[in-house]
């Protein structure tokens, strides 16, 4: 069992894709000034830590296929605007974490223009190389889809090659092949570069529940083990969260080697208890899976979300319904656990898949005059028709955006409502699939939320040990109110409750 814990541990992170957050320089791409020209606004939401999608010389918009580690792309920027974002995120005190892909690189990367010469090449073993002969002995040559990869048949020719090579996402993703020492070297070398060098708080590792192929997958979780150590040795304190995009059962064993991962089981769960408008014993399900992760680490930290930048957003998912964009919030920010908030989810930004759909411009402002919404993609979800621009809805009280903002306060000042380690969560049953109840138990204060999940208004009668949550906290509706023995709930709306 291992103790690490980072120093710092946030209670509101925030993911942003770069290209589309803001643009400093007007040509239309976002990028890391943009970023730290809006740290202010981020530090006014009450964002604590935010999750960089890859900063590093890609030939993609996304940049998951990185062509150097070391270096920022062009396109947003440089080391050193990197390094002043860093310290102005650092004086607001948000954590800075880093996109890092281990599992693959770009084609254009130079270990693998150099592996791809032959197989006589130094770089040759830095990726995995296999005769077609062999990989149909193997019975390797097809592989399932998975959540995260649509890729039927990984191995991809090189052209003049006798051996064709592994990319588990596409042709232009090749998978490293961690068996190899020097490359281990060349990781570690990167590792230090980000945390010692520059200073990062932490990483979100992609992909890790792929770093080695199906065949050899019993290897995963020692290459962890050796990227813990590594980073335990040179910053105790850093934090590491894991993409495992897969069932909480596969999940749980990446907690002995990263701090924390992501809940995709919960958030797939919100969304069908949000289109279901019944609870799913989500509680009881939380509960489940706390005790699988604590099993492989008590410390673990539970990253929780509505979406990220590969899954439709959560404003699409509920068919843009106001309501029910903010019970998706409400939902999120009550529960235990360390949210990540998706770019735009403030504001109940839209999006269905294809990806870039999903990675719209950031509204700032519904003015002409605006020049911080970037340009680089033409909106077809997230228009100024469909969603009011940040400038709109900081304005207007009753705006997605304050209901965001008044939540995190909230779970920033309630501690049973912040309490990341060790979740505190109780099921308050009211026998109604269509009210969602639990209670977050705390020494300081206890609090109890309550959910309307459906479309019309509910009269609720808390059990009888529960009736000494008489006062209202925060209601995400004016029509909420206490009647002579219960609480009368408007349609998709949330209370949170204390004791009188
Ligand atoms: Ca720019
Ligand atoms: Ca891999």
């Amino acid at each position: 069992m291992k103790s690490n814990i980072p120093h710092f541990i946030p209670r509101i992170c925030y993911e942003i894709f770069v290209r589309s957050f803001c643009d400093s320089n007007g040509d239309g791409i976002g990028d890391l000034n943009g970023i730290t020209s809006r740290l202010d606004y981020l530090q006014d939401l009450g964002v604590e830590a935010i999750w960089l999608t890859p900063v590093h010389p890609s030939p993609t918009y996304h940049k998951y296929d990185v062509v150097d580690f070391y270096g920022i792309d062009p396109e947003y920027g440089t080391l050193d605007d990197f390094k002043n974002l860093l310290s102005e995120a650092h004086n607001r005190g948000i954590a800075v974490y880093l996109d890092l892909i281990v599992n693959h690189t770009s084609t254009l990367h130079p270990w693998f223009v150099e592996a791809s010469k032959g197989p006589d090449n130094p770089y040759r073993e830095f990726y995995w190389w296999m005769t077609p002969e062999k990989i149909a002995e193997m019975g390797i040559d097809k592989r399932e889809t998975s959540a995260d990869s649509n890729e039927v048949y990984p191995w991809h020719d090189n052209p003049g090659d006798s051996e064709q090579y592994y990319g588990l996402f596409y042709s232009g993703m090749p998978d490293l092949n961690y068996d190899s020492d020097k490359l281990r070297i060349e990781l570690s070398y990167i590792i230090h570069f980000w945390l010692i060098d520059i200073g990062v708080d932490g990483f979100r590792l992609d992909a890790a529940r792929h770093i080695y192929p199906t065949w050899v997958n019993y290897n995963n979780q020692h290459f962890w083990w050796f990227f813990d150590y590594f980073v335990r040795n040179i910053k105790p304190e850093a934090y590491t969260v894991g993409e495992i995009w897969a069932t909480a059962e596969e999940v749980a064993p990446y907690f002995k080697n990263l701090n924390s991962a992501f809940h995709f089981d919960i958030s797939f769960a919100i969304q069908r208890i949000l289109l279901s408008e019944t609870d799913e014993n989500l509680v009881q399900k939380l509960l489940t899976n706390y005790e699988l992760f604590a099993r492989y680490n008590p410390d673990f930290i539970d990253a929780t979300m509505l979406t990220n930048h590969d899954q439709d957003r959560i404003g699409s998912v509920v068919r843009n319904n106001p309501d029910k964009i903010k019970l998706a919030a409400s939902i999120l920010l009550t529960l235990p656990g360390q949210p990540y908030l998706y770019y735009g989810e403030e504001l109940g930004m839209l999006g269905t898949k294809p990806d870039t759909y999903i990675r719209e411009p950031f509204l700032w402002s519904s003015s002409p005059d605006d020049d911080s919404t970037t340009t680089w993609l033409q909106a077809e979800f997230s228009t100024k028709k469909n969603v009011l621009p940040l400038s709109v809805q900081q304005f207007d009280e009753n705006s997605i955006f304050n209901h965001y903002k008044t939540l995190i306060k909230l779970r920033k000042s309630e501690p049973a409502l912040g309490q990341v380690l060790h979740p505190n969560i109780e099921t308050v049953d009211l026998n109604d699939q269509e009210i969602l109840a639990y209670l977050r138990p705390h020494d300081k204060r206890p609090v109890l939320i309550i959910h309307n999940l459906c479309k019309l208004s509910k009269l609720i009668y808390l059990p009888i040990e529960n009736h000494y949550f008489g006062q209202l906290l925060f209601s995400s509706n004016k029509a909420n109110s206490k009647t002579d023995n219960g609480w009368l709930l408007a349609s998709y709306s949330s209370v949170i409750l204390i004791a009188d």
